[in-house]
């Protein structure tokens, strides 16, 4: 029989590769790990609840919510804020930080940024949604937690990790040391070790963008597609698309099996759609840690200046070769230009 190591063992198993930290960080992680369990039930369910659908209100990016958004908005901020571990908690769902008043409990070391349910207009065609999360120290103790703590460059994240709620639901971590991915057993209810040591393939043959606005893409972008459609026909090993639509999904086949994620800028979106904090700094830190590379399609994600809260980038990661590969076009296409 297998030795079983659930999320709780392995934390307190890698605790001593933190000789600093006290066991807060390894409690944080837990709090997430709890909330994750409870979305997870709802989510599994979603069809038979009133919680399908929209919720009437929108976010902070003027995106209509799902009931379900909110209801993982309002589950992880609870454990967040009630764990004590936490200064500051950023969700993308709100326009403002929430400041963990430390006269109310011991100022919390951590500050962590959320995407709670990412995906989440897949939600009523039952396609895997995610949650990333991002987990940075707080920067000095001397004065009250703030915005500052939250603007940190992504290579300040002491750990990064999304929870997958698929066919199967996983929490993907990693605080620095590899990446891990841990499978929800719903008969003990706890995230059991399923994926030690994860690790990108160095190359791949799948390319994940949104082809309809094709049209839109800067020329490197156009040209490395067509590449991809090219090099169907001229070699044994055809490039496939694969684009669900949820950046936790499509990264997470591609962190499994190989491949690129693009989300370019266009014309209308220079900075791109996708978020520096609460998605494409974690997903960078995740897919470094696994020997993959993300970038802008010329910068590393992880050295970008982080100004605004809700601050986009257009971003490039998975299989390291295959990211290269891409930037190949970018610069090519600028320097033609
Ligand atoms: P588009 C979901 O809304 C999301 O934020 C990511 O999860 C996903 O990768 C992307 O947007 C999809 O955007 O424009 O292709 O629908």
């Amino acid at each position: 029989m297998p030795k079983v190591t659930t999320l709780g063992q392995f934390i307190i198993e890698k605790q001593a590769d933190f000789p600093y930290a006290k066991g807060e960080l390894s409690r944080l992680l837990r709090d997430i790990a709890i909330a994750a369990k409870i979305v997870n039930r709802e989510v599994n369910k979603a069809g038979l609840m009133d919680i399908l659908g929209q919720a009437g209100s929108t976010n902070i990016q003027g995106e209509s919510q799902q009931k379900l958004d909110i209801f993982a908005n309002e589950q992880f901020i609870s454990a967040l804020t009630s764990g004590g571990e936490c200064c500051i908690v950023a969700s993308e769902e709100n326009e403002d930080i929430i400041i963990i008043d430390p006269k109310d409990r011991k100022a919390g070391k951590y500050v962590v940024a959320i995407d709670p349910l990412d995906g989440s207009s897949n939600i009523d065609v039952n396609v895997p949604v995610g949650t990333i999360f991002s987990i940075y120290r707080r920067k000095d103790f001397d004065t009250p937690p703030g915005l500052c703590d939250v603007l940190q460059k992504g290579t300040e994240q002491v750990a990064a990790g999304y929870i997958i709620y698929g066919s199967s639901t996983m929490l993907v971590y990693t605080t620095g040391r590899g990446v891990n991915g841990f499978t929800l057993d719903p008969s003990i209810g706890e995230f059991c070790l399923s994926h030690p040591g994860m690790r990108v393939p160095e190359d791949g043959t799948i390319y994940s963008i949104n082809e309809g606005y094709y049209m839109h893409f800067p020329k490197g972008v156009k040209q490395y597609i067509k590449y991809c459609q090219e090099e169907d026909r001229a070699t044994k090993r055809p490039y496939t698309s694969r684009y669900i639509g949820s950046m936790v999904a499509d990264i997470h086949r591609n962190l499994i099996k190989g491949g690129i994620f693009i989300y370019p800028y266009t014309a209308a979106t220079p900075s791109g759609k996708l978020r520096l904090v609460y998605e494409c700094n974690p997903m960078a830190f995740i897919i470094e840690q696994a020997g993959g590379r993300a970038t802008n399609g010329d910068k590393r994600i992880l050295t970008i200046e982080v100004e605004e809260l809700h601050q986009r980038t257009p971003v490039f990661i998975g299989s390291k070769n295959m990211v290269i590969h891409a930037e190949e076009f970018m610069k090519e296409a600028i320097e033609l230009s």
